[in-house]
């Protein structure tokens, strides 16, 4: 098979770009390695940025999204005794959105469907070739056992934290950065109407809560706990007395809805970006570049982000302009760092340590945060996010 740009992942990222791609007449050809249902049924993120939603309604896209999505103008910020709401909008910053990511990947996959993508899943064994020659291609087996192969002028890999598309560019040409958090979250969906009307970030001697929520009948809620900790150690009875200690001291007329949890799990929190985003005819984008720590809600915006620019890079080179995909991966990496320095600020100001001297620093930087106005206005960039630009 031939095509312009061959894209290795049916995640958020490979079937937006493959959506761009084709508003810039652009063809492209996409492997996956699992089904369209294991993919759609991925829950994950929840959140988008208000540049995030501006590309969705540019590329007709997101009826859905404005349908079930909810739009919240800021967030809750609280600890003992005190909760306070930062309003996005008042602060300079836009809203966000509230949107679960498997929605938005079933709009992306119906779109793609409805406009006769060429999209093969169940494909294993992907292999990337000649990634350094004009004639790149990709190899594999798809899900008749038959091996397949991709001929492009270009190959991007949106495959995500696990896939090979990284792994293809030599050690000697990349940089990895990464960084660990010593503590992990224990995220949980749970059959219940949300016990608030907007996002609440919780500080708590004992560690850091979240309460989100998918739907007005979905509620998702993270703790945090120890890196060793094992999901067996936490019975939902746990959990929810958990969760209702260190929700419930910041406001005491708050009430928690509890109900049946319908999926639970731990996560390690990390941070790993590699660099660069571009290697001759090898573009990377989304997680298969970088994952960032979910505090700061930025992983899948970060993915609808690199796609964005890559789409319009792509654009003007067929174009004869190969000016911005050589700025790809500095402008993509640009956002990257800057949504990275977010999820750790954010995140050493949440995560209680032990240490009472680290719970006054942190008590003070929310205080400052959700009090200043000039705390409030950069906690309002750094969450509803900045136009996806080059540069
Ligand atoms: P994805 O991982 O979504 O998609 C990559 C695709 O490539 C997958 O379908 C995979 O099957 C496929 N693939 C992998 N290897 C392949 C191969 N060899 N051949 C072919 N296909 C291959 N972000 C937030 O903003 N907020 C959150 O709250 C949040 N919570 C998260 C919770 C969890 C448990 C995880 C894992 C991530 C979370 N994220 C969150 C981040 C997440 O949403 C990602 O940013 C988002 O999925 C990125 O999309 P993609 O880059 O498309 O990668």
């Amino acid at each position: 098979m031939k095509t312009r740009v061959a894209i290795i992942g049916a995640g958020p990222a490979g079937l937006l770009l493959s959506h761009l791609l084709e508003r810039e007449g652009i063809e492209s050809i996409i492997v996956e390695a699992q089904s369209s249902d294991f993919v759609l049924g991925r829950f994950r993120a929840g959140l988008l940025e208000a540049a995030s939603v501006d590309v969705l309604d540019e590329a007709g896209l997101s009826e859905r999204l404005h349908r079930d999505g909810l739009e919240h103008r800021g967030v809750y910020v609280q600890w003992p005794g005190t909760k306070r709401a930062v309003d996005f909008v008042e602060r300079g910053g836009r809203p966000v959105w509230v949107y679960g990511q498997s929605e938005l990947t079933r709009d992306l996959s119906d779109a793609r469907f409805a406009a006769g993508q060429q999209m093969y899943y169940n494909v294993s064994d992907v292999a990337l070739h000649d990634v350094d020659s004009s004639a790149p291609f990709l190899t594999g087996v798809d899900a008749t056992g038959r091996s397949i192969r991709i001929d492009a002028d270009v190959i991007v890999g949106c495959d995500g934290f696990a896939g090979v598309s990284r792994d293809s560019l030599a050690q000697s040409l990349r940089a990895v950065y990464e960084r660990r958090y010593p503590h992990s979250w224990l995220g949980f969906f749970a059959d219940v109407p949300p016990s608030s009307d907007q996002i609440i970030f919780a500080w708590h001697p004992e560690g850091f809560a979240m309460h989100t929520m998918r739907s007005a009948s979905i509620s998702r809620f993270h703790l945090q706990v120890d890196p060793h900790d094992h999901i067996s150690a936490w019975s939902d009875d746990r959990i929810w007395e958990t969760t209702a200690r260190r929700l419930g001291s910041g406001d005491n007329d708050w009430t928690l809805h509890t109900g049946p949890i319908t999926e639970k799990s731990i996560l390690p929190l990390r941070c790993r970006i590699t660099t660069p985003m571009r290697h001759a005819r090898l573009f990377l984008a989304g997680d298969a570049a970088h994952v960032v720590p979910p505090t700061g809600a930025k992983g899948l915006n970060l993915a609808i982000a690199d796609v964005t620019l890559l789409a319009r890079a792509l654009g003007a080179w067929k174009r004869g302009d190969e000016s911005l995909a050589n700025a790809y991966s500095d402008s993509a990496l640009r956002r990257v760092w800057r949504a990275a320095e977010f999820s750790w600020s954010w995140s050493s100001a949440l995560h209680t340590t032990g240490d009472p001297f680290d719970d006054q620093l942190q008590l003070a930087q929310l205080d400052w945060l959700t009090s200043s106005p000039t705390g409030g206005a950069g906690l309002a960039e750094k969450f509803s996010g900045v136009p996806i630009a080059f540069g």
